[in-house]
């Protein structure tokens, strides 16, 4: 089926919804019979970004390398899915640029702060504004958001299927799929 090659850059807080409405968007894509690779921190930051933390420097080198794989699987004819906070403008910015015109959409998952941080489905919040967890985004290290991003979603305001199908729909008028 015909589609073109694409990152779909999912950028927000930590408990906003990112891989959760990300692996929406890669099931209604591959119900769709789109090719398609989901990145996030459990197949990254496990493997080829092992030793990384959370200290500025290091997240500047997780997001580049990150986005140097966007650009081997958008070679390869994928639609790529990529789910980290991605806090700073800069490093979005570089990754942009290296994928060629039109290969990069930015999907800003704007979940306000107290929202997440009520969620906080793994306690990181709480360990965070105990000083358990230092360079904590939104906590101890900003989170720097979007000011163009493609597609923004309001997700105070939509359900999963909503925001997933938010995102399709932008695939589709594009021309992508
Ligand atoms: C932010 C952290 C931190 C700190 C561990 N700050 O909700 P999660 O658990 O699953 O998502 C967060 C994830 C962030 O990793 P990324 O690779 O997406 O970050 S970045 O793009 O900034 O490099 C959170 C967990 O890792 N986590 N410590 N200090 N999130």
């Amino acid at each position: 089926k015909a589609q073109k090659p694409v990152v779909l850059w999912f950028t927000g807080l930590s408990g906003s919804g990112k891989s959760t409405i990300a692996n929406a968007v890669d099931e209604l894509l591959n119900r769709n019979s789109n090719h398609t690779y989901l990145l996030d921190g459990d197949n990254i930051r496990m493997g080829l970004n092992k030793g990384l933390g959370f200290n500025e420097a290091d997240r500047v080198e997780n997001i580049r390398r990150i986005g140097e794989v966007c650009k081997l699987f958008t070679d390869a004819g994928l639609i790529v899915l990529s789910a980290f906070v991605s806090p700073f403008t800069e490093d979005r910015a570089k990754v942009r640029a290296l994928m060629l015109e039109n290969e990069f959409v930015e999907v800003f998952v704007d979940t306000p702060l107290e929202i997440c941080e009520q969620r906080d489905p793994k306690g990181l919040y709480q360990k965070a504004r105990k000083g358990e967890i230092p360079h904590f985004t939104g906590i101890s290290s900003p989170y720097e958001k979007p000011e163009a991003a493609e597609i923004h979603l309001k997700t105070a305001e939509l359900s999963v299927e909503e925001a997933a199908q938010q995102v399709l729909d932008y695939l589709r008028t594009h021309n992508y799929i």
